[in-house]
């Protein structure tokens, strides 16, 4: 649980951000000056395919789902330019931290934000025209250039996503931590106490990781249904590691 005096928000710097050289803007417009908000914590992350669909898990199944995958991997923005693809994650603290940016953010639609609140950073976004394969128009991708967390539920699933503790200097985090007592190690889409080939260690005896991903790991590792998936678990682990597909 986050405590209110410390409230976090996930805020992501997305891909058409950095194909148009707004980060800076964004960031000053964020900037403690303007909000009173403080950086917890900040990343380079290349998205993977598993981090962008426990993100967005939410729209899975929706006509816009693929392409809001394509968008926040990078694939639209930097389709031939791999080592481009990345978003930047921030964790921000303060008062009211998930509304103040949530306002300045404006409008998750580009063209509503342009209407209702001129000014405001997804004032900037595109709208791309979805297309079947008839080329039908079937729907609108939203380049909002920005993701900031919705409410506090949102806020403390998408920090636990995308951020280990460690990430976080340890005066700034909010959200219970616990030590591991295990080894946890994944590979196949399935976890193990003991190492095997090719697996990715993603926590050791001593390691202190978010209380409740230690708890989905015990729960899975027994066969238990947990209250998040293993790959809300994994994919932090995994970010920016540099291997076969495991
Ligand atoms: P927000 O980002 O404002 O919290 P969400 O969580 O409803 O909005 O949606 C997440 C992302 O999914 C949006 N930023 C946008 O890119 C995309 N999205 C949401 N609704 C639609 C829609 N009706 N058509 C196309 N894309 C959408």
């Amino acid at each position: 649980m986050i405590k209110q005096e410390l409230e976090q928000t996930l805020v992501l710097i997305k891909p058409d951000a950095l194909k148009n050289s707004l980060t800076g803007y964004v960031l000053s417009l964020l900037s403690e000056f303007h909000t009173g908000l403080r950086f917890a914590g900040a990343k380079i992350v290349h998205v993977s395919r598993m981090l962008a669909e426990e993100h967005y898990a939410e729209h899975k199944g929706k006509v816009f789902f693929p392409s809001l995958i394509d968008y926040i991997m990078g694939h639209s923005h930097y389709a031939d330019e791999s080592w481009k693809q990345r978003v930047v994650a921030f964790v921000y603290q303060g008062a009211n931290a998930i509304n103040v940016i949530r306002d300045i953010s404006g409008p998750t639609n580009p063209r509503v934000a342009r209407e209702e609140k001129p000014g405001c950073i997804r004032s900037l976004g595109t709208l791309v025209p979805l297309k079947d394969a008839e080329g039908k128009v079937i729907g609108e991708r939203m380049d909002n250039l920005i993701h900031a967390s919705a409410n506090a539920a949102d806020a403390e699933r998408e920090i636990k996503l995308w951020f280990k503790p460690c990430d976080i200097p340890p005066a700034m985090q909010a959200i219970a931590t616990a030590e591991s007592d295990e080894h946890y190690y994944y590979k196949d889409n399935k976890l193990f106490l003991t190492h095997e080939t090719g697996s990715a260690c993603l926590l050791a005896p001593g390691d202190i990781a978010w209380k409740s991903d230690l708890q989905a790991l015990r729960l899975l590792q027994s066969g238990s249904a947990a209250a998040c998936t293993l790959d809300a678990v994994v994919a932090k682990y995994l970010i920016n590691e540099k291997r076969e597909k495991i």
